[in-house]
């Protein structure tokens, strides 16, 4: 089915009812979004798209709401995806904020979606990607994407995101144990948030001194440690600096174009692997497994001589 240029011009114009609507049928693949996604690619790239990472409780959503704040007033347009099921963003302090935000109209250049974890735990759900496509086409200067770091979905991130931020706190001994888990090799920035808590500098200091063990990156980025209060709306000001100055190194290092091709490619792959898994898994194929598992159990075949019939057939 041809989409109606009504449709994508109002999705341009960042119509939210429109965003809205495209976003729920991307989120759940329903029939028609693949048509959509073609058409709106080649508005897309221009939108600079920021991953929050961390564990949770770090202030992922209050660091995101601060930002959402101070850019919306320097006039930029941002869209949030958060991929966290326990995100306050409908909560508490955080609510008021928002209310606060809308009194002074500031409510109307920010997009925000909530998007389920679906399947592995905590992983960043399937169609964030194509989420922050949407919200790019609509003319989004900013897209933040908050997901909680608990195992793969940190990484994930990284896969869509121009600049990452990893988000740490003073009391989490396991800050160390996060540079292990291989935040180190995504973030671009770190934060240590609740830095009003005891012993904030001296862990501040611990990961700027991983940091500096570490062999400098490839395109000559140096990690920066940025102390927030996010609570408190401090030091969201040198954290935008920071984003910003990340931003122009990408842009001025050609390396955001390097950054974007390796995303593109592991898209594709994603896409064939996808679209292979679907038209190899017919009716036909799956009766064929449901029949074999017998043998398997009964260790009469095994899985890999099983896989490779399957796959010769
Ligand atoms: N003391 C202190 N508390 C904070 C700070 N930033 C956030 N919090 C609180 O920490 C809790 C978790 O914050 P939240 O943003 O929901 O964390 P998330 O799970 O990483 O998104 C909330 O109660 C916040 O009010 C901070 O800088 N200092
Ligand atoms: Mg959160």
């Amino acid at each position: 089915m041809p989409v109606s240029s009504e449709l994508i011009e109002k999705l341009r114009s960042s119509d939210k009812k429109t965003l809205a609507k495209v976003l729920t049928k991307v989120e759940n693949e329903e029939e028609g979004s693949e048509e959509i996604l073609k058409e709106i690619f080649k508005f897309t790239g221009n939108a600079h798209r920021i991953g929050i990472t961390g564990p949770p409780g770090a202030g992922k959503s209050t660091l995101t709401n601060n930002l959402i704040k101070l850019m919306t007033e320097k006039g930029f347009k941002v869209g949030v995806i958060a991929v966290d099921p326990t995100s306050p963003f409908t909560g508490g302090a955080l609510l008021g904020d928002r209310i606060r935000m809308q009194d002074s109209g500031m409510l109307e250049n920010v997009f925000i979606r909530s998007m389920a974890t679906r399947g592995s735990l905590g992983g960043l759900c399937k169609n964030v990607v194509e989420a922050c496509d949407v919200l790019d086409a609509s003319g989004k200067d900013f897209i933040l994407i908050e997901t909680v770091g608990v195992g793969q979905s940190e990484l994930d991130i990284a896969q869509t995101a121009d600049t990452t931020i990893v988000v740490l706190v003073p009391e989490s001994g396991d800050s160390v144990q996060a540079m292990k888990a291989g935040l180190m090799e995504i973030a671009d920035i770190f934060v240590l948030n609740k830095s009003d808590r005891e012993g904030a500098d001296a862990v501040a200091a611990t990961i700027k001194n991983i940091i500096h063990l570490k062999p400098p990156s490839k395109d000559g980025w140096v990690i920066n440690v940025i102390k927030t209060t996010g609570s408190q709306n401090k030091g969201t000001d040198l954290l935008f600096d920071e984003i910003i100055s990340h931003k122009n190194h990408l842009r001025e290092s050609g390396f955001l174009k390097e950054k974007r091709k390796e995303h593109l490619k592991n898209k594709i792959v994603d896409l064939v692997s996808g679209k292979l898994e679907v038209n190899f898994w017919n009716e036909k194929r799956k009766e064929d497994l449901k029949k074999n598992l017998n043998d398997m159990l009964e260790r009469k075949n095994d899985p890999y001589s099983y896989t490779e019939t399957l796959l010769s057939r």
